[in-house]
């Protein structure tokens, strides 16, 4: 058995042990009260589900099993990967024990190609990931095991087999949508002696003499592994996952969640909103064009984006983090200037507009200029690579979720008619 398998056998009977305590104290005590307008409006704010791997605090942004992600943009992707499973980063065997399970799990299935090659050419690439991913579901360990009647304590034995060898393949597979969609030529394979976000990196094909390249595409796959439990590509996958649909058909349909504008898609958004105002105003535009473009485009009803957020309420550190990226491998780019110019401008913009609730960069704001920059100018492609990141955080809580029997999922839901008869 390798490192991750190991730990985490050692660590559930004790999880469980310690919920089971927690349950006989305070189970019957209150955590919400919902209001009308929350109940109308997307739950914002109400507590009403667990999620152990990671917290988003409104004033500080992503905390990854009690560590503030700005002090984990220098690892790993791996290791957040391990850090979200068991809550401790992993020594340095098993980060290799864990990079070298990847690299084994790596090839992807021929059949997958056959699939995303037989589908339109116009498909989104998010589109042809998933359905990438749902195409693997037949290879489903947690599938295979609960037919042949595993009991419900094991149930995350199976699961975390299919999340090694999903994870092991999604670079493989978002690459090969990558280089199919926008025919780039043949696949890449995997390298063995390469790290899992380099061989990403790799295997999208951009040219990389310093390494920069590989740096960018590791921290990007760390800053957006997870975002706690209510968001709704977690959501979605944590809800399909709880009917013991196995981890293809829920992380599958997770991302189906992120592809949305609102949420993943908003990068391939954001890049398009800088380079509108790059080209209305014929170049890096001054802060003054950018106030006039940003009020514009709240005057026609549009939101900007990038900014704004559900929970957080002050600049994102994930966006801090790119920022700093970029300042140190790219300031000279005219539009990472514009991003960061933006930055500048658009809170007190919003701030003046007075309705968005929090008028600060989320993570979207200023990855796709460091992208643009290295030559993947393919925005719609922008969300596989929140994707592939963001299953780990997807996958850790399903893997947690089946330890501690999560059961199924089933808020009640009231009709319009009850609240007018019961709410007084
Ligand atoms: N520009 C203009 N208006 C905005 C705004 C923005 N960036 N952010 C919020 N608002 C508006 C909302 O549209 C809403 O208007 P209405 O009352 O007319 O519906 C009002 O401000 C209040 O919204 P909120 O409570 O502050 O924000 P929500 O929690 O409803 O929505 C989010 C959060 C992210 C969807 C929203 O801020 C937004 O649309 N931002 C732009 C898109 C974006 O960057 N999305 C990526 C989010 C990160 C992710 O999940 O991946």
């Amino acid at each position: 058995m390798a490192t991750l398998q190991k730990k985490m056998a050692a660590i559930i009977p004790e999880i469980r042990v310690d919920l089971k305590k927690l349950a006989s104290k305070v189970a019957d005590k209150k955590i919400s009260d919902v209001t009308v307008a929350q109940a109308y409006g997307g739950m914002r704010g109400v507590k009403g589900m667990i999620c152990d791997t990671s917290v988003v605090y409104p004033d500080k942004g992503l905390v990854i099993r009690g560590i503030p992600i700005m002090e984990l943009r220098d690892r790993y992707p791996e290791e957040i990967f391990y850090l979200l499973c068991t809550g401790e980063l992993p020594d340095k065997s098993a980060l290799k024990a864990l990079q070298k399970e990847f690299a084994e799990r790596s090839r992807v299935p021929n059949y997958v190609w056959k699939v995303l090659e037989s589908m339109p050419k116009d498909s989104h690439p998010m589109a042809m990931l998933d359905t990438g991913i749902l195409v693997m579901e037949k290879e489903s360990e947690f599938r295979k095991a609960y037919d042949k009647g595993v009991k419900k304590t094991e149930y995350w034995k199976p699961t975390l087999e299919d999340s090694l060898n999903l994870l092991a393949r999604l670079p493989g597979v978002a690459a090969g949508v990558y280089r199919l969609r926008f025919n780039k030529g043949r696949r890449i394979p995997y390298k063995k002696d390469l790290d899992w976000g380099a061989n990403y990196a790799n295997m999208l094909g951009i040219k990389d003499k310093t390494g920069t390249w590989h740096k960018l595409i590791r921290l990007y796959l760390t800053l957006h592994c997870d975002h706690e439990g209510g968001n709704v590509s977690a959501n979605t996958c944590h809800t399909v996952g709880s009917a013991l649909s196995d981890p293809y058909y829920a992380v599958s349909a997770g991302l189906n969640g992120l592809a949305g504008p609102l949420h993943g898609l908003a990068n391939q958004e954001c890049l398009n909103w800088i380079l509108d105002t790059m080209k209305k105003f014929k170049g890096a535009p001054t802060k003054d064009q950018i106030e006039k473009y940003a009020w514009d485009t709240l005057n026609s009803g549009k939101v900007i984006p990038g900014y704004g957020h559900a929970v957080l309420r002050v600049t994102d550190p994930r966006f801090s983090a790119f920022l700093a990226f970029g300042k140190e491998h790219l300031a000279d780019d005219p539009v990472f200037q514009t991003v960061a110019n933006v930055y500048d401008v658009v809170p007190e913009v919003l701030k003046k507009h007075g309705k968005a609730k929090n008028p600060w960069p989320n993570v979207d704001a200023g990855s796709g200029s460091l992208l643009y920059h290295f030559g993947l100018k393919e925005f719609p492609y922008y969300t596989v690579l929140f994707s592939v990141s963001r299953a780990m955080g997807m996958l850790s809580q399903l893997i947690i979720n089946r330890a501690i029997g999560t059961p199924i999922t089933r808020p009640k839901s009231v009709s319009t008619e009850w609240v007018k008869q019961n709410v007084k």
